[in-house]
Parts: structure tokens; C-alpha cells; sequence
């Protein structure tokens, strides 16, 4: 049995961050890192039968051409798809009433649809990339006990290649499901590619504003790491945890992003809500053949 302080609920037998029940979610999972972008998706949807919304946390759930979804905000970081995907197995895997995992596990099929910077010249803005596996330089995934889907080799090479000051967390390597990247990179204007999540936005991209750089040439030597036919294509700041916890938890997920900004040529999209929109309407109908 899970102590209360270990899995907590609200006085309503909701979990403690997400303000879900069970039956408020569906297998199939959409995440946004913007709350304000779950309109954007379920104004496509039939009909919308559930709304709930805590801090950055805001999830709707209805039917889209008659697939049951569930679409929720993660905000940004890591460290939010650590309670979020942790939150969505237990209300899958866990009876929350006895406080005992389910006998019958489910498995959720989570998708993410984000928005990215290309550090590839080749992969323009207002592309789109589904992310074949994720490099986490955020360190999470180390607080997890099992890591055999880890991989180690990619890993190893990237981190031997890199030089990363020591108190930074040694990236780790971590796979899609490769079916779902398959299936939604059908359609040949979708790029495949290795993404990059970092720990922030700024430095931890390479950005510089007023503060200066410790690793000042992280982002070039990620743009031009080799590790067999894979190159790092682009930046943003949660896939990795998905994929990993996905991973660990045994769930299906894949990371689909619109490119809004190129790092290597300098450009930025003239319309990145738009590209979003776009990559919204693709993602959705490749639902509905999966
Ligand atoms: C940074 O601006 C945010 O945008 C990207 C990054 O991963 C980070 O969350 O994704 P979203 O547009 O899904 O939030």
C-alpha cells in the first residue's frame, strides 16, 4: 500500500497535481507544453466531455472523430513531465482507493506536440520532426532505479565527444516508440531526428543574453556529433523525460515538434503559431489510423 505522503490525492480523489480521476482520462494522451495551446487542439474535437486545470496543469478530454483523447498542458521542463507522467500511470496502473498497483496494467500512448529550435541547417523553420530518440541532458532519468533501456553506447560517444564541464549531468540516450515514429512520419515533410532536451532555455541552449556561457561551445559541438547515421537535429525541453519515463513505466510515446526557430542560420518562423496549427491538424489525423 502507497503512504499518503507518497501518492497524494485531493479531498476529491483526484491526483494531487493533475486534479484527475481515472475515468477523466483516455489511453491516448496528448501533451502541450502550453496550456493555452489544448484549445487549439480540442476546438478540432467532436466534443469536449472533461475540463479541469491546476497551475500549469490544464487537461481536456473528448472524442475526435471518435477517438477517445485526453490532451494536457505539462508547462515547461523536465522536471513537470516528472509529475505528469508519473501522475497519468497512476491513474492508469494504480487503484487509487486501495493504494495498490492494478493487476492488469495498461498502457498509455502519449504524444507529444511541441514546439523546437533546429540545430541542423538543412531542417528549416515551420518543418516538422518527430523526435527518433531523445538525448536528456536534465539528469532525471539518474534518479530512476532501472535504466536498461538506457543507451549507453550513443551515450558514452556523446559524452566523450562533448565537453561538458563535470558538474553537469552526463546526457543520457533514450528511444521513441519506433512504430509511433513511423506512423507519424508517413508523410515525407516529416523529418526524423535525435533530440536534444535541455535543462533550460538559455545557457542550457547555448543563448546569451547578459549572463555568459560556461560550455561555450556546446551547441556546435552538438550540431556536428556523429554517433552511426544519427546527428543531433534540434533542442527543446522535455522529451527526454517522456521518452524515458514512457520507457520505464511502460508506455508508448513519441515527441512531435513544429520547428519555430533555426540556431544555425539564425532564422525564426514568420508564423510560429501558425506552424503549430499545422502541425496540430497533421497529428490529429494520423490519429486517427493509429
Ligand atoms: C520553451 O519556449 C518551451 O517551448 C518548447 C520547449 O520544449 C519548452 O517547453 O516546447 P512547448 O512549445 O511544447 O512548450
Amino acid at each position: 500500500m502507497i503512504k499518503e505522503s507518497e501518492l497524494i490525492l485531493n479531498a476529491d480523489g483526484s491526483v494531487y497535481h493533475l486534479n484527475l480521476k481515472p475515468e477523466n482520462i483516455a489511453n491516448l494522451i496528448i501533451t502541450v507544453g502550453d496550456p493555452d495551446r489544448i484549445d487549439s487542439i480540442t476546438k478540432h474535437f467532436d466534443s469536449v466531455e472533461f475540463k479541469t486545470q491546476k497551475r500549469e496543469f490544464q487537461t481536456q478530454t473528448g472524442t475526435y472523430k471518435n477517438k477517445r483523447i485526453t490532451v494536457v498542458s505539462t508547462g515547461i521542463g523536465t522536471d513537470n513531465i516528472d509529475i505528469v507522467l508519473n501522475e497519468l500511470d497512476a491513474l492508469a496502473n494504480i487503484n487509487l482507493k486501495t493504494r495498490e498497483f492494478k493487476e492488469e496494467q495498461q498502457q498509455l500512448t502519449i504524444i507529444r506536440i511541441g514546439t523546437s529550435g533546429s540545430i541542423q541547417k538543412e531542417i528549416p523553420v515551420d518543418a516538422f520532426l518527430a523526435s527518433e530518440k531523445a538525448v536528456g541532458f536534465d539528469g532525471l532519468l539518474y534518479y530512476y532505479q532501472s535504466d536498461a533501456f538506457l543507451e549507453k553506447e550513443f551515450a558514452e560517444h556523446l559524452h566523450e565527444y562533448l565537453d561538458l564541464h563535470p558538474h553537469k549531468a552526463r546526457p543520457y540516450v533514450v528511444s521513441a516508440d519506433q512504430d509511433l515514429v513511423d506512423h507519424f512520419s508517413q508523410d515525407g515533410r516529416v523529418f526524423k531526428g535525435v533530440t536534444g532536451t535541455n535543462v533550460g532555455f538559455y545557457a542550457p541552449q547555448g543563448r546569451v543574453l547578459r549572463a555568459g556561457l560556461q560550455d561555450p561551445n556546446f551547441i556546435d559541438q552538438l550540431t556536428t556529433f556523429k554517433f552511426q547515421d544519427y546527428r543531433i537535429t534540434n533542442l527543446e525541453m522535455e522529451t527526454s523525460a517522456i521518452y524515458g519515463l514512457s520507457k520505464l513505466l511502460g508506455h508508448k510515446a513519441v515527441s512531435m515538434n513544429a520547428i519555430i526557430a533555426n540556431r544555425e542560420t539564425g532564422d525564426f518562423s514568420k508564423d510560429s503559431l501558425k506552424a503549430v496549427e499545422h502541425l496540430i491538424l497533421y497529428t490529429l489525423d494520423k490519429i486517427i489510423t493509429l
